[in-house]
């Protein structure tokens, strides 16, 4: 309250003169970000938050992607309130509608889970009449995003230069599994870009081979990057009116998301990562990062310890982290007040080449007390440590629910289902999570109402075979 006070009545001529020219400094910003007009921007909304619609109303997307990269990304925009138009192959669909399935008949939890919030079309872009659809909705959307193999989108004949002829300000955004280069015209799935992005060389245990890890930091972690390249385009679209192409490789993504690794490359030609509990082993460092099993990658070393019930449960264990400045607890909590002064356990430095003997005393200690109870203990006293947590715990969290960060939704032909919502919270746009559309559900309410066909038109698309599957006869000729 004092500070609120201080800052809304400056005490002196000067720090009011101070003040007013941050306010002016602070126009002329919004003039520059809002093509030198203020007045194009809007006074603050009166509504309620939470009641002023969602972060990207009015925002239209020709969503072309398949398998999980690209629909990640869209996925995201939607539950951010984006118009996503999912266009699909009549009869065939996305890929991943059939794969893994778990109840007959029914799309499958692997398309459900990527493609939720969205409408879909289907569309023979390879069909005049589905060229025509496809030239309509590339005027009417703000982004085309796809993830198809390199030049599948050319060969339809969308290439940049055309989109761009067609709509100036569309923004083209594509995932593709290699940046220009040599392996630029590759197809690319998730565990091709782990192991081409420096993950898997990195990851798992030193005696063991490469190991590619359960997140999807190929192909949802790309779709994640092209989001944000999304809305970086969609902010220079302000000042310049027109749009441009957003290209993230599958490869790229997984690197940045391993650049500590990178960091480490470099570190270890001027000698032993020493935060590696290889080092404290004595092993000596070859010429390129090792992996590290379950180190911290970090400053503060850290260890998978097992804890009571791991005998029958595989999930009973914790994450300890010996953090620096809370040494003293840790030693207090696992009954080992003495190390608090013994100058081989007293200071980061000296515990480094014991790190292996350390985590086995603590891990006595963990074994003694349930994954929760570690948890309970330890964070009571600033100690930072995290459960192993099964898929099913997650399931069954309540606060993930409470959230929103786990989702049931219902579904026409498979029934409940459960997602993951937005992982992002916006305070004034409310995650939209809905369920996933059927093959083509939307097709009729796209042509009609976004793209104003009438119904004798609607007709003709129909018999043309531009938005339906192929009848078998014509199939097999
Ligand atoms: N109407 C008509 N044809 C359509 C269509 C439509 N609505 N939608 C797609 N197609 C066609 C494409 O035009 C393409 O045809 P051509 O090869 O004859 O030009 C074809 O369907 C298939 O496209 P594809 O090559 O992208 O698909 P694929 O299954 O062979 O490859 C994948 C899949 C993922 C390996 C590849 O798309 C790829 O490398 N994508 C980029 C990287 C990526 O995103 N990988 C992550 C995938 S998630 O693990």
């Amino acid at each position: 309250m004092a500070k609120q006070t201080k800052r809304q009545k400056p005490k002196s001529r000067a720090a009011a003169k101070k003040s007013a020219r941050k306010v002016v400094k602070l126009v002329s910003a919004k003039k520059a970000n809002g093509n030198g007009k203020s007045s194009n921007l809007p006074k603050p909304s009166s509504k309620p938050y939470g009641q002023a619609g969602r972060a990207l109303d009015g925002l239209r997307i020709l969503d072309f992607t398949h398998v999980q990269s690209g629909p990640t990304c869209t996925q995201l925009l939607a539950y951010m309130g984006a118009d996503v138009i999912k266009v699909e192959r009549p009869g065939a669909g996305d890929i991943t509608r059939g794969q893994l399935r778990d109840v007959p008949n029914a799309d499958s939890l692997y398309f459900t889970m990527l493609n939720g919030s969205k409408r879909s079309i289907t569309i023979d872009s390879k069909h005049p009449k589905g060229m025509d659809i496809l030239n309509r909705l590339i005027k009417t959307c703000d982004v085309l995003v796809e993830n198809f193999a390199p030049g599948a989108l050319d060969r339809m004949g969308l290439t940049w230069d055309y989109i761009h002829k067609h709509n100036p300000r569309m923004i083209v955004a594509s995932v593709k599994g290699f940046g220009p280069g040599p392996y630029e015209d590759c197809k690319v799935y998730e565990n091709v870009a782990q192991c081409a992005g420096g993950s898997a060389s990195t990851t798992g245990f030193r005696e063991g081979p490469p190991l590619v890890t359960g997140a999807q930091i190929g192909d949802s972690g790309t779709g994640l990057h092209l989001a944000l390249g999304i809305m970086s385009a969609l902010y220079q679209r302000n000042r310049t009116g027109r749009g441009q192409k957003v290209l993230c490789a599958m490869q790229d993504g997984v690197l940045n998301l391993a650049r500590v690794k990178l960091r480490d490359q470099q570190r270890i030609a001027k000698g032993p990562l020493t935060e590696y509990s290889q080092h404290g082993e004595g092993v000596p460092f070859g010429m390129a990062v090792p992996r590290a099993g379950n180190d911290s990658g970090g400053g503060q070393p850290g260890w998978i310890l097992k804890c009571k019930g791991w005998e029958t449960d595989p999930d009973a264990y914790s994450y300890f982290i010996t953090q620096a400045p809370v040494w003293g607890a840790i030693c207090d909590v696992i009954g080992k007040p003495e190390w608090k002064t013994d100058p081989d356990y007293a200071t980061p430095k000296a515990r480094l080449p014991r790190l292996k003997h350390i985590f086995a005393t603590i891990e006595q200690w963990t074994m003694s007390k349930t994954k929760f109870e570690v948890m309970d203990i330890c964070n009571a006293v600033d100690i930072p440590v995290g459960p192993i947590l099964s898929m099913k715990e997650i399931a069954e969290d309540e606060s993930l629910r409470a959230t929103g960060t786990v989702v049931e939704v219902d579904h026409p032909t498979r029934g409940k289902y459960l997602t993951v919502g937005n992982p992002i919270k916006l305070s004034d746009s409310p995650a939209d999570v809905r369920r996933s559309p059927l093959l083509g559900e939307h097709t009729e309410e796209i042509l009609t109402k976004v793209l104003g066909y009438n119904a004798a038109e609607l007709n003709e698309i129909k018999a043309s075979g531009a938005i339906t599957a192929p009848k078998k006869e014509e199939k097999a000729a």
